[in-house]
């Protein structure tokens, strides 16, 4: 399965800054050419989940319909057949996010069992009762959670960073929480609830000049932005295949090798192991080790899909497209009156999240919805930051490489209409 993009033929002369022909981009995603309550879909709510290209698709047909068996278990042809696409797809993550080796990536189901992975095999062992994990205050509860259960099982101790009323991380403080007692930071790239994008760079360099660990949660950011592992040097990086266009059940965790070789394994049983008797194990090397189970090798194949579909394009080509919509979208939401946008850091992804003086977002979602527009609207699974900006709930629009300035006029338009409907 190859049917690998050509960078050019998705550029055009005239298709604005970006010179990406979005109308060819879209025509790769089948599901965006359907109705919903009679109107033509507009999906704005990627940051849940990207609709998946044709290439995913087929790959996901053609590895199920053809050249399926099970992994590194099978001396057969079929077996073979796919664990070589199975390593290919390894092959394909650790370039894409510049790893030194591919023994570093593991594949797991998504970014919340790779932190919970971190959590469990590398902290729990080691951690002792006073000792630090440092957050910040725009997790995601997929990278709260797994430290709340940590510290009720070590003693170790949650500390939250502070950000200011624009959503960015306020990073004197956060340096202030750095001390002798600080074992591990974890901290998101992009913020599903705000699209501040953080300094991940100075993080890192901080964090390692007080001998802690970084663990960085990138769920928001690998779609949208060119992730390098050795340039960050972080110590661990966490991503989902499904908001990266490609299947759900896949993810990934990468972690430098002297860290995976030194951890237990997270769960046992299957091809975990190198030899197995009622006295003793041995485990299987890295990455393996992390993998015990039949693996979704299909839905690694399909996020290496995903991933050739997304360089095929490149990252900068897809970020000056968001960008671009980003911008557009906050002017155009800015001049409804009564919408309060919330998270304007000037680092910012594609993520459009804000209340509307005199309606709920739930109220407002459901008559967005009925115009066709699919959003999301509630706490966004980052229920302390909601609380730090004084806001029960927001509406979010998040936009991928297909959206368009005609779909945010769109929303915009439902948007004025619902104030109507509320007699605003
Ligand atoms: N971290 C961040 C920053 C996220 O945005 C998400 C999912 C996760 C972790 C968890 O990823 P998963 O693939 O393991 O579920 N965020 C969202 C969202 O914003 N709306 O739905 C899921």
């Amino acid at each position: 399965m190859n049917g690998l993009n050509d960078t050019m033929t998705y550029r055009v002369s005239g298709s604005g800054e970006s010179g990406m022909d979005v109308e060819k981009v879209r025509a790769d995603f089948p599901a965006l050419h359907q109705m919903v309550h009679g109107k033509p879909l507009v999906y704005l709510d990627n940051a849940a989940s990207a609709q998946k290209p044709r290439i995913v698709l087929d790959t996901l047909q053609h590895y199920y319909s053809k050249e399926y068996a099970n992994v590194h278990r099978g001396v057969h042809y079929l077996s073979e057949q796919a664990t070589q696409a199975y390593e290919l797809a390894r092959e394909k993550v650790r370039a894409f996010i510049n790893a030194g080796d591919t023994r570093e990536i593991v594949f797991v189901r998504g970014t919340t069992e790779a932190i919970n992975l971190v959590a469990q095999s590398y902290a729990r062992p080691g951690f002792k009762a006073g000792d630090e994990i440092l957050i910040t205050t725009m997790e995601h509860h997929s990278n709260i959670v797994p430290w709340q259960l940590l510290c009720e099982q070590t003693g170790a101790v949650l500390k939250v960073a502070p950000v200011n009323d624009a959503g960015e991380l306020l990073l004197e403080a956060f340096e202030q929480c750095l001390g002798p007692r600080t074992r591990l930071v974890a901290v998101t790239h992009l913020s599903n609830a705000l699209g501040t994008i953080n300094p991940v760079e100075q993080i890192i360099e901080m964090t390692h000049a007080h001998g802690a660990r970084v663990l960085v949660d990138g769920a928001q950011a690998v779609p949208h932005l060119g992730v390098d592992v050795q340039a960050l040097d972080c110590d661990f990086y966490a991503f989902s295949g499904h908001k990266l266009y490609g299947p759900t059940g896949i993810g990934v965790l990468f972690a430098k090798a002297e860290l995976l070789e030194a951890m237990p394994p997270y769960q046992g049983g299957g091809e975990m192991i190198s030899e197995v008797t009622f006295e003793k194990t041995t485990y299987a090397d890295i990455p393996l080790k992390f993998e015990a189970g039949t693996p979704h090798f299909v839905g690694a194949i399909g996020m290496g899909a995903a991933i050739d579909y997304v360089t095929g394009i490149g990252l900068d080509t897809i970020a000056q497209h968001e960008h671009s919509l980003t911008e557009y979208g906050t002017q155009i939401l800015g001049e409804i009156p009564g919408l309060r946008i919330i998270g304007t850091a000037h680092h910012k992804g594609s993520i459009l999240s804000f209340v509307l003086e005199g309606i709920h977002a739930h109220d407002l979602g459901t008559i967005l919805d009925q115009a066709g527009v699919a959003v999301r609207t509630g706490h966004h699974c980052a229920m302390p930051v909601m609380e730090r900006f004084g806001v029960p709930a927001t509406t979010r629009a998040s936009l991928a490489l297909y959206n368009t300035q005609q779909e945010l006029d769109q929303l915009a338009a439902a948007i004025h209409e619902a104030r109507k409907i509320f007699r605003l």
